[in-house]
């Protein structure tokens, strides 16, 4: 054996460093690599060895690197967090997590869209999912929610027909992610009880601007149970401290094509940067005695339980801060079912619950595997001992010979656990009564609260629903449909709704609509999205420069706006730096190729002649305004930048005064302006989020 030189020895250490780093290639046998890119092959240019065992397994492992995607809520995003109760809620639950306000709870969070696949995009009109999984001292909560608080359906054996209709259509696999095609309005026509959640989805909730301004809600009525055994009724909301703000549907549309990552992006960017994003969990608590005193059914998972009625009591917040290492193996795997619940939570009778209850450990079965609960996103905090045994994926070496109860062998363990010692214990309802498949009589009114949907929307918010209806509509090519839809569904919602929606679709109503439910559905002001923001924080403001722009003012506004917890970006031409009035420099952020308005809440002009004058050169600069105008987004500019908002099409520009002017989201002050003044009239402008009072319609965008 030759003698180990100093260079020998030197690389033999290097490599065992670089072992112990974890920085070494291996093959999943742990042997080294020496060379990852070329096969093995005879000579220079002959035929691959079958011998190649490293390529045989790199590409064997690539070509099974899929698990089936979700069947609904394929494409979603999720983050980690926390959950901190403000009180003891110990009157009305036992469940460890609501009793201790000092203690966090740890979450993982998967926001998603329904329908589309996996790689589909953000910004479809869609309900979106909103599943918590707690990971809780005494086991695993999930509660798989939605941010609509009612469902489509009142029993889960139409699940499969709602998702078939609502998916692509079979033959063609058209249309991707979209609910606006034949398929699904013939079922929805023809299904009444989808009415209401119909009014939700229709409404600007469907497009959503951020996770973070998304309402959340349980949906079903569950329970809750206290140390003695007493229980509640309960409805789970979520309130973002952001606020609910959404974006317009033409923006939706186009983003989906200029930011397919939209809302995941802004939730990944947001924790990165330490904008954490914050709801309070909220409960709408109904003793038992009171079960039947509502003029719908608890039940019933197409209603809700107006907030005027009962109100929302925030117990507690939950604060998303950290985002996943692997997209893989956390959000993709992570496996939600409602059936996972802990002491002190309980179900209801909801037939849609109860077929969930059924359904989702059957999907993760499917498309995670057996041993799903092993994985580390899926593993309770406490330890799990049972005499589950085997099967795929099995990481868990259990010992001994006994995997069965009763035992003498094992000493009688995992021995069974007294209510006391927090085992879990159904909630012993008294359950009496004939088999039977009848719907309750008490599901049977499907418009009223459509109706009290409907009522209770700012007027801006009913325009927007009628377009989303129509615009759903004439994408239906038989007729008939769209004629049942108007007819069948939306002329027991209200009169006018029916008839702007039939006169934009081409459907002649002939007398057909009689108008709204009898008697008055009231209003429910907690449904509206017409309330401001508490502020601007989360929000991107873009500021429109070109060489010659006066660097003080961008500096000045652009440092107001991040004081605020905005994020700000400059675009200008290209990227680099644009040069400042003064022989300065201000770093570009993006190009405007790669800028376009529709990812930006609002827009900025800062002054200079040399930048304005080349900026209303720009087709690109001059649509960027012309479009955030037609989307309602605030836009400021100050001195010579009002120049470039006289260049595009604004209808409502402010006369150009002496001061800070502002109408209708449009902000502007002349060259010496107060510039706290300035950025005060555009922040105000922000919290607004979207200025619905101007006319878009005649903008070119
Ligand atoms: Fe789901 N749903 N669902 N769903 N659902 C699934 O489970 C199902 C329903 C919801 O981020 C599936 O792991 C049935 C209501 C969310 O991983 C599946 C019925 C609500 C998610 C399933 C419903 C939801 C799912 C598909 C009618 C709001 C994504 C993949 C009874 C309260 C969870 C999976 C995640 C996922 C079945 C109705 C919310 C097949 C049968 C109502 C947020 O099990």
């Amino acid at each position: 054996m030759s003698e180990e030189t100093r260079d020998d020895a030197k690389l033999r250490d290097m490599e065992r460093d670089r072992r112990d780093a974890g920085e070494h290639m291996t093959t999943n046998q742990g042997l080294m690599i020496d060379d990852d890119q070329n096969s093995l092959t005879v000579g220079e240019r002959g035929p691959t060895l079958m011998e190649d065992f490293h390529l045989r397994e790199k590409i064997t492992h690539f070509d099974h690197e899929r698990i089936p995607e979700r069947v609904v809520h394929a494409r979603g995003a999720a983050a980690h967090g926390y959950f901190q109760v403000y009180e003891s809620l110990a009157p009305y639950t036992k469940a460890s997590l609501f009793q201790d306000p000092s203690k966090k709870t740890p979450v993982f969070v998967r926001f998603s869209t329904v329908v589309g696949s996996r790689g589909s995009v953000d910004t479809p009109r869609d309900v979106r999912g909103f599943a918590v999984k707690f990971y809780t001292e005494e086991g695993i909560w999930d509660l798989v929610g939605n941010n609509i608080p009612v469902f489509f359906i009142q029993d889960a054996i139409k699940f499969p027909d709602l998702i078939h209709a609502v998916k692509p259509e079979p033959h063609n696999e058209i249309p991707q992610a979209q609910s606006a095609h034949d398929t699904f309005w013939d079922f929805a026509s023809l299904t009444p009880e989808t009415t209401h959640m119909l009014m939700w989805v229709m409404s600007d909730r469907g497009i959503p601007r951020s996770f973070a301004m998304m309402e959340g809600f349980g949906v079903h009525t569950f329970r809750l149970v206290n140390a003695e055994g007493k229980a509640h009724f309960v409805k789970f909301h979520w309130k973002p401290l952001k606020g609910i703000h959404s974006l317009v549907w033409d923006e939706a549309q186009k983003v989906a094509g200029k930011d397919p990552d939209f809302n995941r992006k802004d939730m990944f960017e947001a924790i990165e940067r330490g904008d954490f994003l914050e709801w309070e969990l909220g409960l709408q608590i109904v003793p038992e005695a009171d079960e039947h005193k509502f003029d719908f059914d608890l039940l019933d998972p197409t209603k809700i339980i107006p907030e005027e009625l009962v109100p929302v009591k925030r117990v507690g917040k939950m604060v998303l801060d950290r985002n996943p290492d692997n997209y893989f193996a956390e959000t993709e795997q992570a496996a939600f079912h409602p059936g996972h619940v802990v002491p002190g939570i309980d179900f209801t009778n909801d037939p849609l619950l109860q077929g969930r209850l059924f359904s989702y450990i059957d999907t993760q079965l499917r498309r995670v595997g057996p041993n799903f609960a092993e994985l580390p996103i899926n593993r309770p905090i406490n330890p799990v001992r049972n005499n589950q045994r085997d099967a795929m994926g099995r990481q868990t070496v259990d010992k001994g010979r006994v995997a069965y109860f009763p035992n003498s062998l094992g000493g009688g363990c995992p021995a069974h656990s007294p209510e006391a010692m927090a085992a879990f214990t159904s909630y012993a309802e008294k359950v009496d009564g004939r088999k039977i498949r009848v719907r309750s009589k008490s599901f049977g009114d499907h418009f009223s609260q459509a109706a009290l949907f409907w009522d209770s929307m700012a007027g801006w918010e009913q325009d927007h629903i009628v377009e989303a209806f129509s615009f759903e509509l004439n994408m239906v090519n038989v007729m008939e449909i769209r004629e049942r839809v108007v007819t069948e569904l939306l002329a027991h919602v209200n009169a006018d709704l029916a008839k702007r929606v039939a006169d934009n679709v081409g459907v002649e109503l002939k007398g057909r609509v009689k108008g709204g439910k009898a008697g008055e559905p009231g209003k429910s002001p907690a449904l509206s999205m017409d309330k401001p923001a508490d502020s601007i924080k989360g929000r991107k403001i873009a500021i429109l420069a070109g060489d010659g722009v006066d660097g003080a003012q961008l500096e000045a506004v652009k440092k107001a706006l991040e004081g605020e917890g905005a994020v700000t970006e400059v675009i200008a031409k290209t990227s680099g730096t644009v040069k400042t009035a003064d022989g300065g420099s201000i770093p570009v952020d993006r190009a405007a190729p790669n800028a376009p308005s529709v990812i930006y809440d609002a827009v900025f002009v800062p002054g200079g002649k040399d930048s304005a004058a080349a900026l209303k050169k720009m087709g690109l600069a001059v649509h960027f305004i012309d479009e955030a105008f037609a989307h309602f987004k605030p836009i400021a500019a100050l001195g010579e930048g009002v120049a470039l908002l006289r260049q595009a099409s604004l209808p409502d520009l402010p006369e150009g005064g002496d001061g800070v002017e502002a109408v209708k989201g449009v902000v502007t002050g002349p060259d010496g302006a107060n510039v706290s003044d300035f950025a005060g009239s555009f922040v105000a402008a922000i919290t607004k989020h979207r200025h619905f009072d101007r006319q878009a319609e005649g903008v070119p965008a």
